[in-house]
């Protein structure tokens, strides 16, 4: 009998914008250890990559992501130790994310359930599908959320309803993510991967300040207004002195439209 190996991650870059699908689209897209480092490789490479300019995060098939692989979690070995799980095999994914001084976009085409949630919370901006769902199933196996989603979640959404979500594992609907800010568009969901990469390929094309923008608001969430003044001094000081800058102003005085290279 045939053996098809199937990759749990595909890429594919164009217009700037690397584009990593999770491809088990049978279990909505679960996540195992071979797929997460996969992820946290695809991260690091798209780091390393000037022709890289924005990230796109989607799911094969009708899911975007139903979390951790529960036959994994409990397999006939006994199953993961968590801690090193989350520590080897998640942190570095979502570090990844937010490490990345370039923008990351989810184009969440269906349920985002458990830490599949806390992947889409991990990028910057969120687009979801018109029938797109978002649950924090961890309560509903006994856990708690993990792989970033206590941090995110009340960040985004406030403390009381954060707890809401987490506490009873409610599904809310792309609508309802909406209301909340949990995300930043709904489109019809035959189209979210196109508007995704629409978004992703404008944020391509601009300059290198965009990176150093994500790393200043995402500090500012942890910083008080001294620290925060110091630190735009830092990234201001950066991006003033980046060829991007240059080219910005000679267009400005030029009026003509500017041509970022992302240095
Ligand atoms: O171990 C650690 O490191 C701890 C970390 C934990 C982090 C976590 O993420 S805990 C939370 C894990 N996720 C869940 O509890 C969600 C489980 N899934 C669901 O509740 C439902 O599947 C959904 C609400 C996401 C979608 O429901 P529905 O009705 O659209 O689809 P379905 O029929 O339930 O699922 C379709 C298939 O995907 C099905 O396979 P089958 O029976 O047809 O062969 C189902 O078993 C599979 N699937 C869905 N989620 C998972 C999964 N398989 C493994 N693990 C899953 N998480």
């Amino acid at each position: 009998m045939a053996t098809t190996i199937t990759t749990p991650v595909l890429s594919d870059t164009s217009d700037g914008v690397l584009t990593l699908t999770l491809n088990r689209p049978e279990q909505l897209n679960s996540l195992t250890g071979e797929l997460l480092d996969a992820l946290a490789a695809e991260l690091k490479r798209a780091a390393g990559d000037d022709s890289v300019r924005a990230v796109v995060v989607t799911g094969a098939g009708r899911g975007f992501c139903a979390g951790q692989d529960l036959r994994e979690s409990f397999d006939a070995n006994g199953g993961l130790d968590v801690r090193e799980h989350l520590r080897t095999r998640y942190l570095p994914v979502i570090r990844g994310m937010r490490k990345l001084e370039k923008p990351v976009i989810a184009a969440v085409n269906g349920v985002a359930a458990g830490a599949g949630m806390s992947l889409a919370l991990a990028t910057d901006f969120r687009i979801a599908g018109d029938t797109a769902t978002f649950v924090q199933a961890f309560v509903k196996v006994g856990l708690v959320p993990d792989a970033g989603s206590s941090y995110f979640l009340p960040r985004l959404i406030g403390l009381g309803r954060a707890m809401e979500m987490a506490m009873l594992g409610d599904t809310i609907d792309a609508r309802q993510a909406l209301e909340m800010g949990l995300v930043n568009r709904v489109v019809p969901v035959a189209d979210v991967e196109s508007s995704a990469h629409e978004f992703a390929a404008r944020l391509a094309r601009g300059p290198r300040s965009i990176g150093l923008i994500k790393r200043l608001l995402h500090e500012s969430m942890e910083s008080d207004l001294a620290a925060q003044l110091v630190r735009e001094e830092d990234a201001q000081a950066e991006a003033a002195s980046s060829a991007d800058f240059a080219e910005g102003v000679q267009a400005f005085l030029q009026k003509r439209a500017p041509e970022f290279s992302g240095h």
